[in-house]
């Protein structure tokens, strides 16, 4: 392609707008421009990556028996309706009308229109499992949409989802499409951790690492353990002291209101603190107890209770249960009926130091189980960084990143909420099990460019690079340079490289510039050396420049393109 011909609108200047690197890059360079808040149009060079980043994932998909389809984006609201989801998405859904008032969304998600497709059309057990992909795009109205292409309201999403007969079908599926996100993602050069994203075993995520991501996970430093931190388990063993247990005694603790506070005044090690929180959890005060150090997890608390509703009683209903500030309650002698819950680490604190339930006091040598009843010890607190990690391998680190991919095992809800059913082997009518499968394609390429970049642009991966070459004619008035750079073209192109040719009358600098900012893999510049026959080659990824003879290009080519 030459530059000269086609459609690249490089800017100088960052544009103000943009908060993140990979934002600013991808206008910078002209890959993107954006047309109203979260919505954007694609230019040739995003596009191109695109359908890199597509081939890729179609093949890996079809390896694992997928089958691509491609549903509407306009779609009835009575079939979003049979879910409930029409009423429970509330703003995010876009709706729209037809000319007859009928209404309609603009598909966020195509759980529903794939039901509805099985359920008229697979009957019997002997058609499944069957597996349904589509690379398309999505809509959603989000409330703040930021971040370039990683928080968009038009976005394309590769979605996928499998229909079953058994669970341990979708089980075997689900595992497939497990390694087809890891080969994907291995392929596409992603830095990613898959990482567990629910309770049990039926729901992962994959993380693209990037400190401006919005999800933070824990990992193994040597194991492939990696968790979402609203979910980590901790699974420690507490070293236990021979201390011997001393007589409870009270303590003035004046305006001592946080575990800090208490540590320096009684000189006690906050790991020593019993820390209790009161909760309201499901309309029940509660207690929840765990080490000075650490801290509660509201998620796992829900997860552990099987909870519907849990948060942090207010300031006036601790006031009206213990007569207290919330700085002073503890677990001694609650009122009747108020349950207490400990974290693990609870259970090996000797001589501890907790509230007294009255305002400016403490309660020193707390015994947990001698002093207070426990209703139930849970492991209901975060994971820290430096912990044995829960697989027993390794220790714990804390990244940050992005959300690329999200595979799940839906089981049966859709299905039996839109009364999607086949017959089974002895002919009884049974729900579709479901497992649901995305990868969102806008986002990764987001993802990437904020992976990889330096201070002058953008720097593909070389299986990914809108081309794979950018020969560059220095001086295209001078005839030898011309001559050289055509011809290269050519013989580029005949070996199929994707070339992109910059043939443009401009200045050496701004085409060093431009070349930067678009981050081909292999600049091939034909400068002065052009009447010896040397070109100079530079790879975007370590910087590095060399001469080569024009006769030894492809051989040296190739070799760099095959090379992992
Ligand atoms: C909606 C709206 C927003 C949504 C959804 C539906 C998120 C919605 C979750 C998913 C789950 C899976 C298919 C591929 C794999 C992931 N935001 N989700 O379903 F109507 Cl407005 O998208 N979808």
């Amino acid at each position: 392609m030459k530059q000269s011909k086609t459609f690249i609108p490089t800017m100088r200047e960052t544009p103000a707008d943009a908060d993140i690197r990979s934002h600013q890059l991808l206008l910078r360079a002209g890959y993107i421009r954006q047309n109203a808040s979260g919505v954007f149009t694609y230019l040739t060079l995003a596009q191109r990556v695109f359908r890199k980043m597509e081939n890729i994932i179609r093949q890996e998909m079809e390896a694992i028996e997928g089958i691509e389809i491609s549903m509407p984006a306009l779609q009835r609201a009575d079939i979003w309706q049979e879910s409930d989801r029409w009423n429970s998405y509330g703003k995010e859904l876009f709706r729209v009308q037809d000319r007859q008032g009928k209404e309609f969304t603009l598909s966020p998600s195509d759980e529903e229109l794939m039901i509805s497709l099985l359920r008229d059309e697979v009957r019997s057990y002997k058609k499944l499992p069957l597996t349904l992909f589509q690379i398309q795009t999505k809509f959603r109205d989000e409330d703040k949409p930021r971040f370039g292409l990683l928080r968009s309201r038009e976005f394309i999403m590769k979605d996928a989802y499998s229909f079953h007969a058994t669970q341990d079908s979708l089980d075997e599926k689900y595992l497939e499409v497990m390694q087809a996100y890891t080969n994907i993602l291995t392929r596409l050069n992603v830095h990613y951790r898959m990482v567990i994203s629910g309770s049990g075993a039926g729901t992962h995520e994959f993380i693209a690492l990037a400190a401006i991501g919005e999800d933070k996970i824990a990992y193994s430093d040597s194991s492939s353990y990696a968790a979402n931190i609203d979910l980590a388990e901790v699974n420690i063993d507490y070293e236990q002291t021979d201390e011997k247990p001393r007589d409870t005694a009270k303590v003035a603790t004046p305006s001592a209101r946080t575990i800090e506070d208490v540590s320096s005044f009684l000189s006690v090690d906050p790991k020593k603190i019993i820390k209790s929180l009161v909760y309201t959890i499901d309309g029940d005060h509660v207690l929840v107890v765990c080490r000075g150090d650490h801290r509660i997890n509201d998620h796992k608390l829900q997860l552990a209770l099987h909870a519907d509703e849990v948060a942090l009683a207010s300031e006036s209903e601790i006031e009206e249960l213990l007569n207290c500030h919330a700085g002073s309650v503890g677990p001694v002698k609650l009122p009747i009926g108020v349950k207490v819950y400990a974290d693990h680490a609870i259970g090996s604190i000797v001589n501890g130091v907790a509230g007294a339930n009255e305002d400016e006091h403490h309660l020193i040598n707390v015994n947990p189980e001698r002093d207070f009843a426990i209703d139930d010890y849970l492991d209901v607190r975060y994971i820290q960084e430096g912990e044995p990690s829960p697989d027993g391998m390794g220790s714990i680190k804390f990244a940050e990143g992005i959300a690329i991919g999200h595979i799940c095992k839906l089981g049966t809800v859709y299905s039996e909420q839109m009364k999607g059913n086949f017959l089974n082997e002895h002919g009884r009518s049974e729900h579709f099990i479901m497992g649901s499968y995305g990868l969102g394609i806008s986002r990764l390429i987001a993802a990437i460019a904020e992976q990889y970049n330096d201070e002058n642009g953008l720097k593909w991966p070389k299986h990914l690079a809108p081309f794979d070459i950018h020969l560059v004619a220095v001086n295209v008035k001078d005839e030898i340079q011309k001559q050289l750079a055509d011809e290269l073209y050519s013989v580029l192109e005949s070996y199929r490289y994707d070339v992109l040719y910059d043939d443009r009358d401009e200045r050496a600098g701004v085409k060093f510039a431009d070349s930067d900012l678009i981050g081909l893999p292999v600049r091939i510049t034909i400068g002065k050396r052009a009447d010896e026959g040397i070109v100079e080659v530079t790879f975007r990824h370590s910087g590095e420049s060399i001469d080569w003879q024009k006769e030894e290009v492809i051989e040296k080519l190739q070799s760099f393109f095959t090379a992992e």
